[in-house]
């Protein structure tokens, strides 16, 4: 490959969950061109307007292509960067991170983790071993400001974390969404490229699409019914739905049935959420909650599913559990049309077996005494573990593809956290809110220079699907594994030289000789140095991805298992391979004590004793409540400087209904005054009857041009950071994480 010879070129779209095939046209040097790819066997062409911008994030003057070391601060106290090579660079994080441990002992050094290390392979591979390498306590990430409440619910259900049902969109004859609105998102923990043509799809075939949302969302539009719900508030819908599928009999269906405990003390604990009581609670007249649990009920097949509206609330783990427990007791969990697992291609192969039931709380945050899950605090206690005095206090944080000041709780004070901090590093390609705060902050190549796999989609992807891309353009930029690696060696002390193959190959040959040592992998009881030498691959992640595809469940077994997968299969098949629609995993999946799924293995019962308690408050409720809301051309907070995504109207806008507007005398472009517990903006009014009355949005991501960011576009297009508003000392209980919809305000004109 030279980077000069005209070609197209196919590749996955690293955006964001759908994972659409792109096609890309390479001329002079530069993308020409890039369009949906037509022949990829899952997005069939499909893309969105983000799929081309691919192009101009590559070309961002804005983006980072050396290190950046900061070198105090000017009159105004914005920070000054130099550009540095790798080698300062480096020498710098090792000189900040010793510092810190020399004064503070390691406890003091905390890690964030952000959205887009979800769609980087390097960072998929390499992450969890920077993670232990800093041997950092306090690891924080945006899985508490997003899906938290799915791991939790699926841990207690399914013994696992990483085991979580997707719609099976493509067999249902019943589509319920509810918190989720895919037109605009595309979809999430659930992929699967033009949602919006599945769900057409869903009526074109005779079916049904049900939304509840309190927004008419663009989803809401295009379904059979709308319901608008009260923000918070889903739990009591679901409960009463449980209720009613309980008491008319629709229940104990598909094979689930078999080892599925817990369905009479699920009739005693949801029996007083009667039809009249969600209704109380959620806005939906009862008789209509009544319908929507007879319709499921009655469904040949109905995939229930829920996404952010449903997580990032007071109840989200309560609620998703609920979500499982309609599809548990309908017959629809793990049944095509229902909620299905998929199998990755990467998973490892182990016999079914019985595991420890599901824990969290093994460690507690420091200030605020939350429980540990899935090895992280909540992000919405960050600022207090930085801010707050005492030993164990945070005084030096490692970011990795994250925008904590602006996309978790508490903005201003998380902004006031960061900048309170000893040392910072930021892998990052941007620098902006967040890593405006670093020491030092190393960027990675951009999206084109990496090659691409989907690790974590792959085990959310309504079709069993992988597609490998290399990278489109060379770079002289060391790759993101190398990066993490290189980080890894300096917090073990190799010091800032250290070579960070060294670390690839300890991951490669403890990948294989975990393999070695399973008796139902492909590779058991082989020669260990046999196997290393046949790993394929360019970089270290490739290869690491080579060792974990060829030991999977399709690999070749290096050579036990002719025609079976693996990196080389996956380079002749540049529009990806397709292994078919999701089969049924259970009980195989289960790793739960006796591998039985136990509907009350976690604190169901008493977190809905909990809702019950604020059922009261609910029906008797004046305040508005803010709830979120996303754009197509957005993409959290970190792609509002390509002036093809930010352009035309700004989008940063307050919406409320009508009636809201009359009564507090604001007209559409007035500014208004939002307040909450922790903070206040002013953002620009839009009147629209798309929220439901007594209910305001206000999209995230946004309140760019923070001084010493270096991001020209956004600044000019900067809204407002609806994060400000976001009450850290609100969270779901179970889970952690953050309440970002359903937040009380009070909005005056400004
Ligand atoms: N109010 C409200 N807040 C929300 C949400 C909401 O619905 N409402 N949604 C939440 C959700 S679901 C999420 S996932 C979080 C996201 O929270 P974060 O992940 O913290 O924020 P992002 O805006 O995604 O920032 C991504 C960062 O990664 C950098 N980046 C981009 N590509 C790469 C790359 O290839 N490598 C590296 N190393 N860095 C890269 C960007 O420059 C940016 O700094 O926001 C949450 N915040
Ligand atoms: N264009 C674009 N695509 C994205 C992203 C992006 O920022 N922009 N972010 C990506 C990420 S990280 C994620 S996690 C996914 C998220 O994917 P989705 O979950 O589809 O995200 P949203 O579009 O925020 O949809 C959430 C919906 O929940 C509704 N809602 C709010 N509160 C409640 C409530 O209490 N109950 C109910 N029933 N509904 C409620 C909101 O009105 C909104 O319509 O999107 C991904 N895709
Ligand atoms: S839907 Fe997502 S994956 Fe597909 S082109 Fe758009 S951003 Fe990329
Ligand atoms: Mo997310």
């Amino acid at each position: 490959m030279t980077d000069t010879a005209d070609r197209t070129v196919f590749r996955t779209c690293p955006l964001c969950e759908a994972t659409c095939g792109l096609e890309i046209e390479i001329k002079d040097g530069a993308v020409k061109r890039i369009r949906g790819d037509r022949d990829d066997v899952f997005s069939r062409g499909f893309i969105c307007p983000k799929g081309s911008t691919l192009k101009h994030l590559h070309e961002d003057p804005d983006r980072l292509r050396k290190p950046l070391v900061r070198r105090g601060f000017d009159e105004s106290g914005a920070p000054v960067f130099e550009e540095v090579d790798w080698a300062e660079a480096y020498a710098e994080a090792d000189r900040v991170l010793r510092e810190v441990r020399d004064a503070h002992g390691n406890e003091a050094v905390g890690m964030y983790l952000g959205n887009p290390g979800a769609h980087v392979l390097g960072a998929a591979t390499h992450t969890r071993h920077l993670i232990k390498a800093l041997g950092a306590g306090a690891v924080f990430s945006a899985s508490t400001v997003d899906q938290m409440p799915r791991h939790v619910a699926s841990g207690y259900l399914y013994g696992s974390g990483g085991s979580m049902p997707v719609p099976d969109i493509d067999r249902t004859d019943l589509f319920v969404c509810i918190g989720a609105n895919p037109y605009a998102s595309n979809g999430s923990i659930a992929t699967a490229p033009d949602f919006p043509g599945r769900i057409e799809a869903v009526q074109a075939r005779g079916g049904r699409v049900i939304v509840i949302d309190p927004r008419r969302s663009r989803t809401a539009e295009q379904a059979d019914l709308h319901l608008s719900i009260k923000p918070g508030t889903d739990a009591v819908l679901l409960a009463a739905v449980v209720r009613r599928l309980l008491e008319t009999g629709h229940v104990g269906r598909g094979h689930v049935a078999d080892f599925l405990d817990g369905i009479d003390a699920l009739r005693v604990a949801v029996d007083s959420f009667t039809a009249d009581v969600a209704a109380a609670a959620t806005g939906i007249a009862a008789p209509a909650i009544e319908a929507l649990a007879d319709e499921i009920g009655a469904a040949a097949s109905a995939a229930v599913y829920g996404r952010i509206g449903t997580c990032t609330v007071e109840f989200g783990t309560l609620t998703t559990w609920l979500l499982d427990a309609i599809a548990l007791l309908t017959g629809n969990l793990d049944e095509p049309g229902g909620m299905m697992f998929p199998q990755p291609s990467h998973e490892r192969v182990r016999a079914g077996k019985a595991g420890r039931p599901y824990r969290v709380g093994r460690r507690h945050s420091r200030v605020n005494n939350r429980p540990e899950v899935q090895g992280e605090f909540p992000v919405a206690d960050l600022p207090d573990e930085i801010l707050e005095p005492g030993d164990g206090q945070l005084k030096m944080m490692v970011t990795v593809a994250g925008n904590p000041v602006l996309s978790c709780p508490d903005g201003d004070r998380m902004d006031e956290a960061f900048a309170a901090l000893e040392a910072m590093i930021s892998v990052d390609i941007y620098l902006n809110e967040t890593t405006r705060h670093a020491s030092v902050i190393l960027p990675p190549p951009g999206s084109l220079e990496k090659s691409h796999y989907d690790v974590n989609f792959t085990n959310l992807s309504i079709r069993n699907v992988a597609n490998f891309s290399p990278a489109v353009f060379e770079t002289e930029m060391p790759s993101e594994e190398d990066i993490l690696a290189t980080l890894a060696l300096i917090a073990l002390g190799f010091g800032p030289d250290a070579d960070p193959d060294a670390l690839h190959d300890q991951v490669i040959s403890g990948l294989l000789q975990a393999e070695i040592e399973t008796p139902e992998s492909p590779v058991a009881g082989r020669d260990l140095d046999e196997l290393v030498a046949l790993v394929d691959g360019d970089t270290g992640a490739e290869r690491v991805l080579d060792a974990m595809l060829r030991t999977g469940p399709r690999g070749d077994g290096f050579g036990a298992v002719p025609g079976g997968l693996s990196l080389s299969l996956l380079r002749e098949h540049p529009h990806g391979i397709d292994f078919g629609a999701l089969e049924p995993r259970l009980p195989g999946l289960l790793r739960t004590p006796e591998a039985r799924i136990d509907l009350f293995a976690g604190p169901f019962a008493a977190d809905l004793t909990r809702l019950t308690g604020r059922l009261a408050e609910w029906s008797d409720d004046s305040r508005l409540r803010l709830v979120g809301r996303r754009h197509l051309r957005s993409n959290n907070s970190w792609m509002h400087n390509l002036p093809v995504l930010v352009k035309g109207k700004p989008r940063c806008t307050l919406q409320l209904h009508p009636e809201n507007a009359a009564d507090l005398g604001l007209v559409d472009g007035d500014a208004a005054i939002v307040r909450s517990r922790v903070g206040e903006l002013t953002a620009p009014v839009e009147v629209t009857d798309t929220v439901m009355p007594g209910v305001v949005s206000l999209p995230h991501g946004w309140g760019h041009g923070k001084p010493g960011a270096r991001m020209g576009v956004a600044a000019e297009h900067a809204g407002v950071n609806s994060n400000v508003l976001t009450d850290p000392s609100i969270i779901d209980p179970l889970s952690g994480n953050a309440v970002l919809n359903g937040i009380p305000v009070e909005v005056v004109p400004a």
